[in-house]
């Protein structure tokens, strides 16, 4: 086996993984290029067609399903090249576990397309869907769970054969995200089960919305670090390989992550933040600690420009910043990686201002949040992806990521960042005049009370031309994919495309950071201090019987 191959029996189910998730991508970014033009007012759908079932389509498929799938195919991948091949046990595991995802996947995709689910990716109340949609996502749910204690038994295996040893840092950040990930389902789950389910199938006459609401959130914050750490995953240990360097810290490393699961879950009502039925002091405590969970970013973004200076200097770089200059800027392994990281700037410093209680009165509800989202999870988390792809397909199936398909995948890199930077910043800016998100409706635009809409960059078509250039990038990633799964020639010893794994001194690195049940004790404990009391007066003083609104 060459250096960097995963075992041949492992690779199928990561490879699945990966089908799912580009068959996601393709129709969902399609569902977004049909959204800018109805918002355009460029586009009339058909009667059978709706702009809210487009708008979940889009969501779901692009926030839940893309990212899901691609997280577990990485996660499988780099589990089994780190601590190597899986037992029986364990790949038997992660192939239910994946076929159960891919179930619930499919019934919810169904009931959206059928018209029955028109409930946004939120979903939460008082819209509703038809019983089978929170059937198919409780599926969806259990699925991933299922995967992901498979991959933790893995890690366990190791563990137990390697007593007293810290485990490599690509495993690590894994199982830390996966106890992210299932801490964080438990809010999803309970209102899925208990409220969503009964209420859907006409068992109960009504919901409590601002419950509902809560303990969604109280999973839809973790979730987008769910989908932020496999990525730092990449920065911290494949890209300091792929420059030639090493981890430049463990111990940071493996701080932040802990870091995480402290804090991305109890800040849920940062998202809550203009709405009745808590009271301000809960608000602002939740708003302190989402203060907190900003830290681990701000780490993540030291460590980086460590990792890139030390090597920049390694190389021969000179003075204050000749070092960037060293950077291999010819790989699009580490350019796509790097420019999704520049734009997490803009879009972390978004979140802050999101975050920061008064200021959300002014973006709440507006396009702002829009344009947070897609420098947030649309380009530092789905580009990060992309530049992984490049390697992991070839990797898995032994075919050569040749010279005309990188010059295409620069390509299709730079469509996405002149895409995303003319979208995004027409969506801030808009927001920012009050222009609403999640809504069909924007004659403003034909309003002359409201003539700032026709501005270069204050403007729906601006955001439409965004885009359809990233619906043409999006079409090019796909056929890189289907070239690197299928066509591309094959690989020999040489050309064998390897999984890169940066070392990572930890012969320094505090053992206590790999002891979890001090972390997820710790978590419980903030959880129930953010959550219990507002929790229970939101039960304790809910308004007699909930209508509900189905579109
Ligand atoms: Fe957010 C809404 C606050 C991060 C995703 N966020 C959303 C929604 C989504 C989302 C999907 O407080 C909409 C939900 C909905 O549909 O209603 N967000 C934050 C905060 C952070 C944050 C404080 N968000 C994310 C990430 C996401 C994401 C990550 C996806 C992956 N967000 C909010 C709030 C709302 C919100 C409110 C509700 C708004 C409302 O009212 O509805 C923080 O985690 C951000 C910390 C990050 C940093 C950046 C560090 C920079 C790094 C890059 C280093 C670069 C290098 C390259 C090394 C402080 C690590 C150098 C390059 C050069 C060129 C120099
Ligand atoms: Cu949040």
């Amino acid at each position: 086996m060459n250096p960097g191959e995963i075992a041949v029996k492992d690779r199928k189910v990561a490879l699945f993984n990966l089908g799912f998730a580009y068959s996601a991508f393709l129709i969902g970014t399609l569902c977004g290029l049909l959204q800018v033009f109805i918002r355009n007012d460029a586009l009339n759908l058909p009667a059978w067609l709706d702009y809210y079932q487009i708008l979940t389509a889009h969501g779901l498929l692009l926030a839940i399903v893309f990212t899901t799938f691609f997280i577990f195919a990485f996660f499988q991948a780099g589990m089994s090249r780190t601590l190597g091949a899986f037992g029986p046990k364990v790949r038997l595991w992660n192939w239910i576990g994946f076929a159960v995802t891919a179930l619930g996947t499919l019934l919810v995709v169904v009931m959206v397309v059928a018209g029955q689910a028109s409930v946004l990716y939120t979903f939460y109340a008082p819209l509703q869907a038809h019983g089978l949609f929170y059937v198919g996502l409780a599926l969806f749910v259990i699925g991933t769970w299922i995967q992901g204690f498979s991959l933790v038994g893995h890690y366990a295996v190791w563990r137990r054969n390697h007593k007293g040893e810290l485990s490599p840092l690509f495993a690590f950040m894994a199982i830390a995200t996966i106890i992210l990930w299932v801490i964080a389902c438990l809010g999803v789950v309970a209102t899925v089960l208990f409220q969503f389910i009964p209420w859907a199938f006409g068992w109960t006459s009504g919901i409590n919305v601002e419950l509902s609401r809560s303990l969604f959130w109280y999973f839809g914050h973790p979730l987008v670090y769910f989908w932020l750490l496999p990525a730092y995953m990449a920065w911290y240990v494949i890209v300091p390989k792929i420059i030639g360097g090493r981890v430049f810290s463990d111990s940071l490393a493996r701080l932040s992550f802990v870091l995480f699961i402290l804090f991305s879950i109890p800040v849920g009502f940062h998202h809550q933040l203009t709405e009745p039925g808590i009271s301000s002091f809960w608000k602002f405590l939740q708003t302190v600690l989402t203060f907190m969970v900003i830290i681990p970013s701000l780490i993540t973004a030291f460590s980086m420009f460590a990792t890139f200076e030390i090597r920049g200097r390694e190389l021969g770089g000179r003075g204050l910043f000749g070092w960037v200059r060293k950077l291999p800027w010819r790989d699009v392994r580490f350019t796509s990686i790097f420019i999704a990281m520049a734009f997490f700037i803009p879009g972390g410093a978004g979140g802050i201002i999101n975050a920061s209680f008064q200021m959300n009165e002014v973006i709440h509800n507006t396009l702002w949040v829009v344009g947070h989202f897609h420098i947030t999870v649309g380009t530092p988390v789905a580009m990060t992806f992309f530049g992984l792809t490049f390697w992991l397909i070839p990797n898995l199936t032994g075919r050569r990521f040749t010279k005309s398909l990188q010059k295409l995948a620069f390509l299709q890199i730079a469509t996405w960042s002149i895409g995303m930077l003319l979208m995004s910043t027409a969506q801030h800016l808009l927001g920012l005049l009050g222009a609403p998100r999640r809504t069909a409706y924007t004659g403003y635009a034909h309003d002359d009370a409201l003539a700032w809409f026709d501005g270069l960059l204050t403007n729906h078509v601006t955001m439409a031309v965004g885009g359809s250039i990233l619906f043409l990038s999006a079409a090019l990633l796909v056929f890189i994919v289907i070239q690197l799964w299928w066509l591309a020639p094959k690989a020999d010893e040489q050309t064998y495309e390897a999984f890169p794994i940066a070392e990572s001194d930890s012969s320094m690195t505090p053992r206590f950071l790999e002891n979890w049940k001090i972390w997820i004790g710790i978590a419980f404990l903030l959880i129930a201090l953010a959550y219990t009391i507002p929790l229970a007066e939101i039960i304790q003083h809910a308004p007699p019987g909930s209508g509900r609104f189905q579109t």
